[in-house]
């Protein structure tokens, strides 16, 4: 594992994969730069794939590892392809739609069918440079489930996500309107009890059926289900209550249909909430890893300091740093 911080974006640590493909050998000119390859993108022309991280037939996405021109930091690619719109499909089905045929036999017949591009797009997100973390977080390895006690929470998790999260960067982008503010749904400019609402980096915000939006509190103080106490009840209750009016009010969705929940754990130790279309099996909105922001807030008004009394659960995959810090703790 070779370490090279030398090239990394602020915040970052960049590690080259140790299950690369390509060989970076010594006649490859190494790109000493922290510009990202979003400053200027349009196509892929100067990508080189490395490996196949992961792929899901049912969500129709996969996930790659590769790298750009003689850049030697790694990019991770998710291409997801994208259901259909309901208004584009009679645009779509004209002449500049082609067809194959693959056979037919009496009234039936199959092809395959090439629309033209503006109707074949596919959900693509880049991230570059890429650190060691989000290859093994979009990479497929098996899972075990955790009971997270709060003795090993304090003395196991906790010095861990000190030292080892990712980059929080994108979320103070967000709180300082740096990025992404023409994407803003809602913002209630409270210090304490404040947040922003905006569309999640998985939306591609054309179909209601995949709706998700993230809020991020303007508080930097809350890392996760962990910290919260009584004390932020009013925070928790202002989120689901302005989100979901906000969210049905501007995409015409009855605020019963929508999942409002919390990661534990989660990637981003900076605390947000998730809204999901009821309809939509969102990644992440599993048992193992999603807490109904309803239930936290019942589970505080019960009892305070519920979540720092909780064991919780969740799945832990083996790759993850943190898994060999549980076993070394015999907790796995
Ligand atoms: N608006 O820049 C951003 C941004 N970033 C960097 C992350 N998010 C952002 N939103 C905006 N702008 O919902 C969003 C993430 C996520 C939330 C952070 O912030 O999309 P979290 O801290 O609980 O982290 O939430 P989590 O759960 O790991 O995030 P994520 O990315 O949802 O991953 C969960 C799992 O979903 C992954 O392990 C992966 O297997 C799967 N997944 C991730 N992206 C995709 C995808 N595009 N398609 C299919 N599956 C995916």
């Amino acid at each position: 594992r070779k370490q090279v911080s030398d090239v990394a974006g602020e915040g970052d640590e960049v590690v080259a994969n140790e299950n690369k493909k390509i060989k970076l050998s010594s006649e490859v000119e190494v790109k000493r730069t922290s510009v990202s390859v979003h400053e200027n993108i349009s196509s892929f022309e100067n990508f080189h794939l490395t490996k196949i991280l992961n792929q899901n037939s049912s969500t129709k996405s996969i996930f790659v590892e590769g790298r750009f021109g003689n850049d030697i930091r790694p990019a991770v690619i998710l291409l997801e392809k994208t259901s259909f719109v309901d208004e584009a499909i009679k645009k779509m089905l004209c002449k500049d739609m082609t067809v194959k045929q693959q056979f037919h036999n009496d009234i039936y017949g199959s092809y395959e069918g090439f629309p033209s591009a503006e109707f074949n797009g596919v959900k693509t997100t880049i991230i570059h440079p890429a650190t060691e973390k989000h290859i093994q977080k979009y990479s497929s390895h098996p899972a075990y489930l955790v009971q997270e006690t709060p003795e090993v929470y304090k003395n196991v998790i906790e010095p861990h996500i000190q030292s080892q999260q990712f980059s929080m960067q994108w979320v103070y982008n967000i709180l300082d309107h740096k990025s992404e503010a023409d994407r803003i749904v809602f913002e209630d400019k409270d210090p304490i009890l404040g947040f922003i609402l905006l569309p999640d980096l998985k939306w591609d915000m054309k179909h209601i059926d995949n709706l998700y939006l993230v809020a991020i509190c303007h508080r930097k103080d809350l890392h996760s289900l962990r910290d919260l106490t009584a004390d932020h009840l009013q925070l928790l209750k202002s989120i689901s209550e302005k989100g979901k009016q906000n969210i049905a009010k501007k995409f015409n969705i009855p605020e019963k249909q929508l999942r409002v929940y919390v990661h534990y754990q989660p990637s981003y130790y900076h605390f947000h909430v998730h809204f999901t279309a009821l309809s939509f099996d969102a990644p992440g909105s599993h048992v193992e890893r999603a807490h109904l922001l309803d239930m936290v807030i019942q589970n505080i008004q019960m009892v305070p300091d519920y979540y720092q009394k909780a064991t919780l659960v969740y799945a832990m995959r083996e790759n993850d740093p943190l898994y060999t810090k549980l076993q070394e703790a015999n907790v796995l």
